[in-house]
């Protein structure tokens, strides 16, 4: 007889697959997280139906028009959580500032900090999506200040992000690997289906938008033509492959190897990606499947923050592409 399907709840409480001293609140978190993508799933797979494409009209936090979907993402997060009894606070990437639970409404030890939805460029256009949430645990008492939500990825219990492709995946870690978990829209729940990820030493897959390639470091473009030139050995070259979503194009490269690049660029060293809620949680993901995360001169988790919304720049993939291209950044080559 077939083995029983791994619901995502199973897996944590079978494989104790959570934070260390963690009581059963983990697991409901993550069936909370899961709920979240079933319900941003649901709409994505009608969003052409039922007039939820284009914009709101409103500029957010970070100067960039908000999509409806972006809107409706986040509503959701904010629904599911609110009255949840798991979480003490919340942070958007759609809200400037953190969402404290009043005291007197139920509340838990945890703290999120998510890109609702991911790669906003491909809403009206049936490209892929994505969720990402960095979970932290505050053991201070009383409700986390703002600053006490500002923390080194290290500072990190979970991470894990949301794949709204041609199927929905979860995809996340609490510290003991990765894994990978299938949403079967007819039962509703989300089945183990690639248990342990580990990601290749090495790839064949470049991700990053080279529509910016004038605006790069020496480093960063003597790199790309790098691994642009035919291989003396195998005379093999990479492939490009960029949807337009870090979570997407990073997926790829979890599973297959290579390396995704959103750098510094010369008038904006920073690069363009938030650190707390999407280099952060990604570089934990990739780091516990044998991978690599760094801004080009350093570990993406070691980044100390200032502020909720700081950008940073990312490459990350495999240790072969990453370490490579940290020589060409810090012109060890
Ligand atoms: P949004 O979520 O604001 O659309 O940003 C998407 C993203 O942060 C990441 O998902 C993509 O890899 C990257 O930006 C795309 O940026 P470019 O459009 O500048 O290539």
């Amino acid at each position: 007889m077939r083995p029983s399907p791994v619901t995502l709840t199973r897996f944590i409480l079978e494989k104790q697959a959570a934070p260390p001293g963690a009581a059963g609140e983990f697991s409901a978190l993550m069936a909370q997280i899961g709920l979240v993508g079933k319900m941003i799933a649901q709409v994505l797979r009608r969003a052409g139906l039922v007039n939820v494409l284009g914009v709101t009209g409103e500029i957010n936090v970070q100067g960039e028009a908000v999509k409806k979907l972006d809107e409706l993402a986040n509503e959701t997060f904010l629904k599911v959580f609110h009255h949840s009894g798991l979480v003490c606070a919340l942070a958007s990437e759609e809200l400037e500032k953190p969402v404290h639970l009043p005291e007197n409404w139920p509340h838990g030890r945890y703290v999120l900090l998510f890109d609702p939805l991911d790669g906003s460029s491909n809403t009206d256009v049936n490209m892929p999506l994505g969720t990402i949430v960095s979970v932290l645990r505050y053991e201070g008492s009383g409700l986390p200040s703002e600053p006490e939500m500002i923390r080194k990825g290290t500072r990190q219990v979970a991470a894990c992000y949301l794949l709204y492709g041609s199927s929905t995946m979860l995809v996340f870690t609490a510290g003991q690997g990765v894994q990978g978990f299938t949403l079967d829209p007819g039962v509703g729940e989300y089945l183990l289906s690639h248990e342990n990820i580990r990601m290749p030493r090495a790839g064949k897959v470049y991700s990053a938008n080279e529509g910016n390639s004038r605006k790069w470091p020496s480093g960063t473009r003597q790199f790309m033509e790098y691994l642009k030139a035919p291989d003396k050995a195998t005379g093999g070259t990479y492939s490009a492959r960029y949807t337009g979503c870090l979570v997407a194009d990073v997926h790829r490269i979890l599973l297959g190897g290579g390396i995704y690049l959103y750098p510094g660029e010369t008038d904006k060293p920073e690069g363009k990606l938030r650190l707390l809620y999407e280099a952060n949680p990604l570089a934990m993901v990739v780091e516990q499947a044998g991978g690599q995360a760094s801004t080009g001169t350093m570990r993406v988790l070691e980044v100390e923050p200032k502020t909720l919304h700081q950008r940073v720049p990312l490459i990350i993939g495999s240790r072969e592409e990453v370490s490579l291209a940290e020589d060409f950044i810090q012109g060890r080559r």
